[in-house]
């Protein structure tokens, strides 16, 4: 099938995680909102079900976004020039939420979460039997991962969502990557560059004391 405008591959949106990466090891900020852009996108095509859950990333989207769109944009271009500019302007909450209740680093920080998941799912998908249930896979790496940050609401709602996720094969067939080796391969391909801008991500945020932005 040709790729039309409703086509949607996997392939293009892990490799945005890629592109991510510049020379001096730092993490675009615009490739990093089109990973997550498109990834909401594969959300969206699981389901109505998945809705709370892709409207809480657009919003974080939104958000960086709009700083990119800014006058300050220039601030935004990677998460280390973000991170500088914000901590030296105080621009961001680091005991509660108050003032800038919205910041960059405090909204990346969510999503920066949300990527271990994605980290440890796509590995589960990889290294799973070909029967596993990917429900199962999905809710081991999100208790593994986001539900420590998770109230016990938010946690129920979204183990409910993970039942409806379909089987494992149809799972790889929606990603329209071709067979399941070759999907297999993709994530192979993808997983690395993924696990590279988690890693810079983190160590920076470490680094500034930041991971624990309320
Ligand atoms: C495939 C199944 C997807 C399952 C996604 C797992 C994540 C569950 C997260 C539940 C979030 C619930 C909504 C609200 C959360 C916020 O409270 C929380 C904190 O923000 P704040 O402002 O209240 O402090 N927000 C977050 O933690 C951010 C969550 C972002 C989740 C973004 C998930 C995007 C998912 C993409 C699907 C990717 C599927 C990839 C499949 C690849 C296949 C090879």
């Amino acid at each position: 099938m040709a790729e039309g405008a409703d086509m949607f591959s996997l392939r293009e949106v892990l490799v945005a995680f890629k592109g991510c990466l510049s020379e001096q090891q730092e993490v675009r900020v615009d490739p990093y909102l089109e990973g997550w852009k498109g990834l909401v996108r594969f959300l969206n095509s699981l389901g109505a079900i998945f809705s709370f859950i892709s409207k809480d990333a657009v919003t974080k989207i939104q958000i960086i976004e709009g700083y990119r769109n800014s006058d300050q944009r220039e601030k935004y271009l990677t998460i280390q020039s973000m991170v500088e500019y914000e901590l030296s302007n105080g621009l961001v909450d680091l005991d509660k939420r108050s003032e800038h209740p919205d910041s960059g680093c405090r909204t990346l920080l969510r999503l920066h979460r949300a990527l271990h998941w994605l980290q440890l799912f796509l590995e589960g998908l990889r290294t799973a039997k070909e029967d596993a249930k990917t429900s199962v896979i999905c809710s081991d790496s999100y208790n593994a991962s986001l539900a420590n940050y998770h109230p016990w609401i938010i946690r129920k709602a979204a183990m409910v969502a993970f039942y409806a996720l379909p089987p494992r094969n149809t799972f790889l067939e929606n990603m329209n990557v071709g067979t399941t080796e070759e999907a297999m391969a993709m994530l192979g391909d993808a997983l690395p560059f993924i696990c590279k801008v988690y890693e810079i991500t983190e160590d920076l945020y470490a680094q500034h004391k930041l991971l624990g932005l309320p």
